[in-house]
Formats: structure tokens, sequence, C-alpha cells
């Protein structure tokens, strides 16, 4: 009787703690998923969906920066299953052995995905990562306060606009204006370049009323902002309730990324992060995702239940053309110090 009580208290410990543990030989899925994810970058019900069909509670949690999840995995937080870092990023959490081998078995959805989104060099067996959604970064204007401009990352420089101006907030994304106009490479390693890029942050500086990657979007809503640096979706998110707003990609060149779905080597529930990642993999339930957040979707077979305002926009479906000649930020390696510092500059300044 007594070892029947403390067995008792032992299981509803565990339960109010973490929930029910996942069993992957018997299929047994477990009660919670912690899910990392960039802000704004869900579909209506692509949660809500998942819950009701596994049984399985959700936990939804945000962030703005790459650099934010990898501080996160690095100081030890073992809480997360589900995180979906952009392709440098992964590069990085790979070499430092912070992300677990996927079993593919687990993976059957995989083959609606776009050739040519897998296999890229950052993890090029795809032995880590599996797309989530891509996109470009440029800039969203409101055209009733700024009809005439020129499509050109100098607009973020225009001191006429003083005050109503954002960027976005990480020493990667961060500098690409700067280093665009400049016509350098987005990962330069030239500690010239990186200064000079600086020089113009720090001449900016004065007419930029916020640093943010995700509160951007309120501010073009409210009108408080009218020319924003920043991730296409977010921007044709606010365009979509008010068709002032514009986002366009400067003449000057941009970067792309695609965001990866991964699961953290200290995950709690590795087997049920996969059972979700190939939920994710559902060519419908990729489309709800683009259809809200007006992201492309890496999945082929997505494309027939997509928008056809969405699949039918060049800023959004970036032609074959475009992808080849377009940047994707990489990982620096040692030099990834350099820019540390150099943000850190603009920052303190
Ligand atoms: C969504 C942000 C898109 C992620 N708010 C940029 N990699």
């Amino acid at each position: 009787m007594k070892r029947f009580t403390a067995l008792f208290l032992i299981t509803v410990f565990t339960m109010s703690c973490g929930g029910t543990p996942e069993d992957e030989s018997t299929g047994r899925l477990a009660s919670h998923l912690n899910f990392y994810n960039w802000s704004y970058y869900i579909g209506e019900t692509t949660i809500s969906d998942f819950q009701d069909m596994t049984g399985v509670r959700v936990r939804y949690d945000n962030y703005s920066s790459n650099e934010e999840v990898l501080a996160r995995l690095q100081a030890g937080v073992s809480g997360y299953d589900v995180v979906v870092p952009s392709d440098y990023m992964v590069e990085v959490m790979i070499s430092l052995g912070l992300l677990r081998p996927l079993n593919h078995d687990n993976l059957p959805n995989i083959i609606h995905m776009d050739p040519r989104f897998m296999g890229l060099p950052f993890d090029p067996e795809n032995r880590y990562s599996i797309p989530y959604q891509w996109g470009s970064a440029g800039i969203g204007v409101n055209t009733a306060r700024i009809p005439d401009f020129e499509e050109s990352w100098g607009l973020l420089w225009d001191e006429r606009y003083s005050g109503r101006i954002s960027m976005l907030d990480d020493m990667r994304s961060g500098l690409v204006p700067a280093l665009k106009l400049l016509g350098y490479s987005v990962n330069t390693t030239s500690e010239q370049e990186l200064e000079e890029a600086l020089d113009l942050m720090i001449q900016q500086k004065p007419i930029v009323k916020a640093y943010t990657s995700d509160t951007y979007i309120d501010l073009l809503k409210s009108g408080d902002v009218w020319i924003a640096y920043g991730w296409s979706g977010d921007i044709y998110q606010v365009a979509r309730d008010n068709p002032d707003i514009r986002f366009f990609i400067p003449q000057e060149g941009t970067y792309l990324w695609v965001d990866n779905m991964v699961i953290p080597q200290k995950a709690p529930s590795p087997y049920t992060a996969e059972v979700f990642m190939n939920y994710i993999m559902d060519p419908e339930v990729s489309a709800g995702i683009t259809n809200a957040t007006w992201y492309a979707s890496p999945n082929s077979n997505a494309t027939d239940y997509i928008r056809p305002e969405i699949t039918g926009d060049p800023s959004i479906y970036l032609s074959d053309e475009i992808l080849d000649r377009s940047e994707f930020l990489q990982d620096v390696g040692e030099q990834t110090r350099l820019y540390e510092r150099i943000w850190s500059r603009l920052k303190s300044h």
C-alpha cells in the first residue's frame, strides 16, 4: 500500500512538471511539445489542429533573432523540442553540437519538399534540419506618406523621414543595408568593409526611431514608422490590411534566408518533435502557414492550396534568376566576433 502511494505521488509529480513522457517504441506521444518560433510566423490553426489531432499540448513561444535562440541553447536551456533557426545559424548550431540528428523514418512527408530547398550547403543531407519557410529582406514604405521614392537602401538614410524609420535588430541582418549600399558582400570578413558599414550606421542612427525585429509590424500599422527595413512576409501582413503599405527589394540587392525546423540536443521529446515536423510538411498545413504569413513555402505540393495572389507575387515567390544571384548569410566562423564588436559599438554609440 505504501509502495502504491509512493508510486502514485511520483506519477502526479512528474505529470505536473513535464507531463507524460513519450515512448517512440510504442508510438506514444508526449503530453506536451515546446515549440520556439519566430514571431508572426504561424498559420491561424496550425497549432490548434495539431493539438486536436494528436492530443499533444503545444507550448508556443516566440523570438525575433537567431542570436537569441543560440544564446538560449548555449546557456543550456533545455526545454525546447523544436526551434526554427535560419540557414547560417543551423550551420553554427551543428558545429557547436547543439542539434540532434533526425530520424528520417519519422518524416515521410519529406517527399513533398521542393528539391531547391533541400540539401543546402548548411546541412547537405538534411541530417538536422527541415525547411519551414523562406523569404527575403527589403523595405516596407507607407506610400500615403511617401508617394515617390527610389527603390534603394538609401531611403533608410533620407533625413526628411527622421524619426519615421525602423531597422532590423541583429548583427547579421542589421548590417545588410549598409553593406549592400557600399557594394560589399553580406558575408564580408574584411574589417575595413565592416568599419565602413559601421560609419554609415552611426551616421543613420539619429534618424532611426527603433531597432526592432518584431514591433515594426505594429509601428508600420499605427503610422509611427513610414519606412521599415524588415522581412517580406511581415510587411505583407501589414499591407494586407493597409493598401498604402508597399514592400520592395532594393536595386542594390538583398539577402535571402530559409528558416529550418531543428531539434535541440537536449529536447525533452524528440520523437514528438519529429511527428510535429512531419505534420508541418503536410502540403495543406504548410500552405496554411504561407496563407497567414505571406512567406513562401519550401513545400512543392503546397502550391495548390496557397492563395494565387501570394504564389503569383514576384517579390514573394522570387524567380530562379533572382534566387541564383542573391546572397544567403553564411556562418563567418571566427569572424563572428568582428560582427559582434561592430554591432555593440553601434548600439553603445
Ligand atoms: C517572421 C520572421 C521571419 C524570419 N517574423 C526571418 N528569418
